[in-house]
């Protein structure tokens, strides 16, 4: 009988040289990957928020189990993992709508009829009204409004990390970023679900009101169901101790009107509306206008 020794040797050493070239590999791509997530882009923009997925995962369960119990079966974990599935290990200049669609799939900013508030260059007294008016929202009183305000993510081509140094900018870098992409997103979803009558607060006190270019003249205007939202109403804020530098008759609300009823969709405006006014007077009581 021939010795079959010889045999099983060389079975093995072929089994351990596979072994050896298979580890190297692995060795090399890990150190590659590992050097380029240490190797972010250079960005003109603020890094990614620190402990962004922690803050995603704390406002998420804030939301669904306190802000707004009737949304308490989302799954979190699960809006965390499509929201960072969304941009990471991707080039942060190359977003696309389809990016985010898993995420909207999981959350779609719904508001009752009547309750849509839009605002442009007015965010903060905008959220004054809707914190005390419970009942009505602007797209941050919405889950994934309120998951994402003021965050900021980026991630990069090749590297499963977050990039914390830098991200692109809007207007320096690139306008196909996934901060821009999203808000685009989430502002037209917005806007195609309004029913009834809608607000929009506008700031008074620059000079263009109404900015095409804006999310809300470029994004929300357009994105209004005529069949379903009949009147749009603008309230054009001053603010306290600014010259007011424009008002319903000014020619940008008179652009903002001429697309809305184009739209086939009322438009109404009122000029330093009592509830924002008195919103302006509780921070600032010692201001003439208020007395
Ligand atoms: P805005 O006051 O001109 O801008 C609101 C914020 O969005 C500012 O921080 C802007 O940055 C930023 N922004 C505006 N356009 C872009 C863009 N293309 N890419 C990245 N950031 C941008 O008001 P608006 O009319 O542009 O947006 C407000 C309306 O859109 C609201 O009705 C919201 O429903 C929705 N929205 C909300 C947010 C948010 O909560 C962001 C975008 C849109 P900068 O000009 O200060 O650099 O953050």
């Amino acid at each position: 009988m021939a010795d079959s020794r010889p045999k099983k040797a060389k079975i093995c050493l072929c089994i351990f040289l596979c072994l050896l070239v298979v580890g190297v590999i692995a060795v090399v791509v890990g150190v590659r990957m590992w050097r380029h997530s240490s190797e972010h882009m250079k960005w003109n923009g603020t890094g990614s928020t620190a402990h962004f997925q922690e803050i995603v995962l704390e406002r998420c369960y804030n939301y669904t189990q306190l802000v707004q119990p009737e949304l308490r079966d989302r799954d979190c974990q699960k809006i965390r993992e499509a929201f960072r599935n969304a941009f990471i290990s991707k080039d942060p200049c190359s977003a696309t709508e389809e990016d985010y669609h898993p995420l909207m799939k999981l959350v779609n900013p719904t508001v009752p009829c009547d309750k849509t508030v839009f605002w442009s260059k007015t965010k903060e007294l905008a959220h004054q009204y809707t914190k005390v008016q419970r009942e009505m929202f602007t797209l941050e009183d919405t889950l994934l409004g309120y998951i994402a305000d003021d965050l900021n993510w980026c991630g990069d081509a090749g590297s499963y990390e977050m990039n914390y140094q830098s991200c692109p900018h809007w207007k320096k870098d690139c306008s196909n970023n996934f901060v821009s992409v999203f808000w685009d997103l989430v502002s037209k979803r917005f806007a195609e679900n309004a029913c009834g009558v809608v607000q929009v607060v506008l700031n008074g006190s620059i000079s263009n009101a109404f900015d095409r270019k804006s999310t809300f003249g470029r994004v929300e205007v357009h994105n209004l169901n005529p069949m379903k939202v009949h009147t749009l109403q603008a309230w054009v804020i001053h603010d306290l101790g600014k010259f007011p530098s424009d008002s319903c008759s000014g020619s940008s609300i008179n652009d903002l009107k001429w697309i809305i009823m184009q739209r086939n969709i009322k438009f109404t405006c009122q000029d330093n509306y009592s509830s924002g006014k008195f919103l302006q007077c509780v921070k600032k009581p010692e201001d003439s206008s208020c007395r």
